[in-house]
């Protein structure tokens, strides 16, 4: 873990400072949970996906820092009604707080109204639930500039001319759908630009390898298909091994984590990808829950806070009509730095 952290200081010169603060031991600046149960809850969008348990881990990391118990809960599938569920029992059991990775926008709101007013506050986090279900929502990076870098790469990948595909996770992820609007509005801004690369198929994997495989096999029977944008990490990884496995001239770019598509960028298969540090989030979650418990915070525009080692932060307003604190900028992985960012995340 040192070397990593090591290594990701020797990098930071390249990524904005906030992608890889927190590393220190630092206490969150206030006290531990002063109601509830003394438990930080985090819900994932499912327990299966890497990308989650990654976030976890400074989720887990953070609370251990701040003094409080952090927990780990979500379905075996990326659904609403499980995580519904999930949310009444901790509303019983009477957590300090719960951070949670929406599956659906809208479905988890009156669970999430109840939770709130038992006096539970409850942050949404990479997907976020609609403004009235939140006090305010952790967001990654600007969702323009990941939907609108998506496109311009897979542009360039095919040198302007050849069909894009979307191979998405739900329909229902308030995250990745935000994103493919704005890829669709920079192809509609640009008709120009892009009159050779049209979008020709959206695609949903689920954030299920088994069927983002079948997703991807059943893009392929399209040749018009030119480029794949996967903006999840969970559909990147299958639809680069379809690609990799069918020796594929189709290519591929998105949201990858760097661990697992190493191979796949140093063969060519994906030329670049974007993320972010997934710790980072769950970090900032649970700085921003302890801060929302201990009442430093309401979550409203304007205000801010020290997040650990991270540093201060302002709660801003959200494209949505609610608040957000925002991590960072999206980065780019290739072939250059790839090898050192495997190590990373
Ligand atoms: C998947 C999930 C997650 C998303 C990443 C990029 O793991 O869908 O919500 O943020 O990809």
């Amino acid at each position: 873990m040192k070397i990593k952290r090591i290594l990701a200081i020797g990098l930071a010169t390249v990524m904005s400072a906030a992608l890889f603060a927190g590393c220190g031991n630092n206490n969150a600046g206030g006290d531990t949970a002063s109601k509830g149960n003394g438990t930080y809850a985090f819900i994932a969008k499912d327990v299966q996906n890497p990308y989650m348990q990654k976030v976890y881990e400074g989720f887990e990391e953070a609370c251990k820092d701040i003094g409080v118990t952090p927990l780990y809960k979500g379905p075996e599938a990326a659904t609403p009604e499980k995580q519904i569920e999930i949310i009444n029992q901790l509303v019983a059991q009477g957590v300090s707080g719960i951070a949670i990775t929406a599956n659906d926008q809208d479905a988890l709101q009156p669970a999430l109204e109840e939770a709130m007013a038992a006096g539970i506050p409850v942050i949404s986090l990479d997907s976020a639930v609609n403004k009235d279900s939140r006090m305010t929502h952790i967001q990654q990076a600007d969702p323009e500039k990941i939907g609108r870098a998506l496109i311009q790469a897979a542009y360039e990948m095919v040198d302007g001319e050849g069909g894009i595909a979307i191979l998405s996770a739900t329909a229902q992820a308030t995250n990745q759908n935000l994103w493919i609007e704005w890829m669709k509005k920079e192809l509609e801004e640009n008709p120009d630009k892009y009159a050779k690369t049209p979008l020709v198929k959206v695609a949903y994997g689920d954030d299920d390898p088994t069927k983002s495989t079948s997703e991807t096999q059943a893009l392929l029977q399209n040749p018009d298909v030119k480029v794949i944008i996967a903006p999840t990490t969970v559909g990147m990884l299958a639809a680069g091994k379809v690609l990799q496995d069918k020796k594929s001239s189709v290519l591929l770019t998105g949201l990858g984590l760097p661990s697992e598509m190493a191979p796949f960028i140093e063969d060519g298969t994906c030329p670049w990808m974007y993320l972010w540090n997934p710790v980072e989030i769950g970090r900032l979650s649970a700085y921003t829950m302890n801060a929302l418990v201990n009442e430093e915070i309401t979550g409203a525009v304007g205000e801010t806070f020290t997040a650990g080692a991270i540093g201060e932060k302002a709660i801003t307003e959200a494209a949505d009509g609610g608040t957000e604190v925002m991590v960072g900028d999206p980065f780019k992985f290739d072939k250059d730095n790839i090898a050192q960012w495997k190590e990373v995340y």
